[in-house]
């Protein structure tokens, strides 16, 4: 196949700098998509002549200038939730309207439904949710948190009509939650791979069930909670759940499956709680490696 022929992906970077609907969780993530960008520089510095050198894989990898464009901000309303997931949405949407793949970083964890939203009304065709996070997100609503709410991105996503449950896999929950959420999960068929699992199988094995099980949907967004990460490596988060994963092994889980994602959103860095910025450099590190690992699908994980 002729270079020119094979499908190369472009990546667009948008900012939410939303946290209105942080009902339960520390407030602040309204400040993480300028801490991101400016962690992302540093980054950015090191492409040279349109390569980088990724010394994980030990190769060259292309990165050409216009691989990650820097779009700003989403056109957020602080005072409106609903306002502002449109805005939210209508990021995605714009991208994916220029065939680029959108990233979005928040903002709170209500902006899971609204990328897939987004992503869902810009696609034809069946929406897998891969969905990391230390929560399971499922709840329908109640009297503190309303409809949406940071609590139940992941149950509004699913009624979204085209969004496939059993193509949906949830990796790293963990500790404890309702008994009416696991009803919930039993019912609609979702998948789980609880932290324990995880930490079992290495990333390697971890990341081979969660493509078949994303096997045969066509379309997939990854919905990234920064606190699937242990609080020890990504302090700057909206909760702690400890027990969660290394900064390592979600690296690795974006080298092996960002070629079968066509968004990603990254959602509860939290400046205000954080330590020296390192969840924010975290955040940039995942998008980084996105962009550099899934722009060329065909290759597989590389
Ligand atoms: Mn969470």
């Amino acid at each position: 196949m002729r270079r020119s022929a094979v499908s190369e992906r472009r990546f667009d970077l948008w900012g939410v700098p939303f946290d209105g609907a942080s009902t339960l969780g520390w407030p602040g993530s309204r400040y993480a998509p300028e801490k991101v960008r400016a962690a992302l520089r540093w980054m950015l510095m090191r492409a040279q002549d349109e390569r980088v050198y990724s010394i994980d894989t030990g190769r060259l990898h292309p990165f050409p200038t216009d691989l990650l464009r820097i779009r700003g901000d989403a056109d957020v309303v602080a005072h409106d939730l609903m306002a502002s997931l449109q805005a939210c949405s209508a990021a995605v949407a714009a991208s994916v309207a220029e065939s680029r793949v959108p990233i979005v970083i928040g903002g709170d964890d209500s902006l899971l439904y609204a990328c897939v939203k987004g992503f869902h009304d810009s696609h034809e065709g069946s929406i897998g949710i891969l969905h990391f996070d230390a929560h399971l997100d499922l709840m329908d609503e109640n009297r503190q948190q309303g409809r949406f709410s940071q609590s139940s991105g992941m149950r509004r996503a699913l009624e979204l009509p085209r969004v496939s449950a059993e193509h949906s896999i949830q990796v790293g929950v963990r500790n404890f939650n309702f008994p009416s959420s696991h009803e919930f999960i039993e019912r609609i068929g979702l998948a789980e791979m609880p932290a324990t699992e995880f930490h079992e199988l290495g990333p390697a094995a971890a990341a081979d069930r969660i493509l078949s099980r994303l096997d045969g949907c066509d379309h997939v967004w990854w919905a990234f909670d920064i606190d699937v990460v242990d609080p020890s490596a990504a302090p700057g988060a909206g909760a702690h759940e400890p027990g969660g994963l290394t900064s390592r092994q979600v690296l690795d889980c974006v080298r092996l499956l960002a070629y079968r994602c066509e968004g990603l959103s990254i959602v509860e860095v939290n400046p205000l709680m954080d330590a020296h910025d390192m969840t924010s450099i975290l955040a940039a590190n995942l998008v980084f490696n996105f962009a550099v690992f899934g722009q060329a699908p065909q290759m597989g994980p590389l």
